[in-house]
């Protein structure tokens, strides 16, 4: 897995040399902003109940696999929703998820493992009955590759939630192989159990656990507490507030992470491919680029990018656009906000400075970005569509 993320900085190096390597250069840097011109919305599908996520399996097949937080997984398969949901797990998942009302509580993440093609291997996140956080492993249908078997679920990681908000819940595969898991402060307001710089608490933090070395997890042995004192071996970043919705640049890497704010600061955190972890992002001594709590932040790491209520009031991150369709965009990173429906587009001068400009103003509750296998990029609307980022003349 090492040897893959040395590859992608070697061509990352070789491409400030050799304009001649065209196919294998990965764009990270440029200097105009990329243009809305060049984009349009397509509608995808609608009627879903509550969706907040869109991934794929990673076996070729091209499936789409679109989440509702309401407990079922279906499958788009040659640009059909098939009858059959994927996976249900509506008698699982807490109650409110099963309700009308907003929670952030049910069915908030699906990572397929990387051999998925293999071993049928997929993991969910959500908050059970009991309002705690679970992992838990399933696998695939031994008769039917569009189908879960239901009764397959193995719960690998669980962790009690002290209130029903702030249950972050997105899990992701890095390039290293290792399970990400996002975890907020606990919930409440204000970060009452000070978990985010409380490096003993899970809460407040992303995780990274080894899913393939012990039937539940192990903890890579380079994880950046591993045999400190009073700090969680688990823990991968602290110092975050509810992040919602991590990405790994497919090409890079790089990981960006969107953490919802309190009441005034929305903010987009970076970390590097090469990074060794522990990084501390602030919360709740920090909201944004602004003192919240105050006191002592050790090595906090600003954002690369805040935004205030001008321009919205929860922030949901998004892809770096590694996909075909839009040249444009190749190498910037998307990300949008629930409450404005305003999308922004991030991404680095020649002198890898950060920029960040509004992209475009949508009337969608921006739930999720999701990819395909291809690394075309959609917008999940938590009203119920979903649709595909295509080229303007498309
Ligand atoms: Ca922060």
């Amino acid at each position: 897995m090492t040897a893959i993320r040395l590859a992608a900085i070697a061509l990352l190096f070789l491409s400030f040399g050799a304009a001649s390597a065209q196919e294998t250069e990965i764009v990270v840097s440029r200097y105009a902003a990329p243009s809305p011109d060049a984009v349009k919305l397509t509608l995808i599908a609608s009627g879903f109940n509550r969706p907040l996520y869109l991934t794929q399996a990673g076996d070729g097949s091209n499936r789409l696999f679109l989440v509702e937080q309401s407990g079922k997984v279906w499958i788009f398969k040659d640009g059909a929703k098939l009858p059959q949901p994927f996976l249900d797990l509506s008698a699982l998942i807490s109650r409110s998820a099963l309700g009308s009302g907003f929670t952030e509580q049910g069915l908030l993440g699906l990572a397929f493992h990387p051999q998925y093609a293999i071993n049928g291997t997929f993991y969910v996140n959500y908050t059970d009955r009991n309002g705690s956080t679970v992992v838990a492993r399933y696998q695939v249908s031994g008769s039917n590759p569009d189908l879960a078997a239901g009764d397959s679920g193995e719960i690998i990681f669980h962790l009690a939630q002290p209130y029903a908000n702030h249950n972050g819940g997105h899990i992701e595969f890095g390039p290293d192989g290792y399970l990400y898991i996002a975890l907020g402060d606990g919930g409440a307001a204000n970060d009452p159990l000070g978990a985010g710089q409380n490096r003993a608490l899970l809460l407040g933090s992303i995780a990274r656990i080894d899913i393939d070395s012990d039937p539940r997890y192990a903890i890579p042995e380079d994880n950046p507490f591993v045999g400190v004192a009073n700090a969680h071996d688990a823990i991968w970043a602290y110092g975050l507030r509810n992040v919602w919705r991590f990405s790994f640049d497919r090409a890079t890497g790089d990981l960006y992470m969107a953490d919802v704010g309190q009441n005034r600061w929305e903010e987009i955190n970076f970390q590097p491919a090469n990074s060794a972890g522990g990084e501390n992002y602030g919360w709740n001594v920090w909201e944004g680029n602004q003192v919240f709590a105050g006191g002592s932040a050790p090595n906090h790491v600003p954002p690369i990018f805040e935004y205030g209520r001008d321009f919205g009031c929860s922030v949901t991150g998004g892809n770096v656009y590694r996909g075909a369709a839009i040249p444009d965009l190749e190498g910037v990173y998307l990300f949008g906000d629930f409450c404005s429906g305003w999308i922004w587009a991030t991404w680095r001068d020649h002198d890898l400075r950060w920029h960040t400009k509004p992209f475009m103003k949508t009337t969608h509750e921006i739930s999720s970005f999701g990819e395909d296998e291809a690394g075309e990029l959609y917008l999940i609307d938590y009203a119920g569509a979903f649709y595909r980022f295509d080229g303007a003349e498309a």
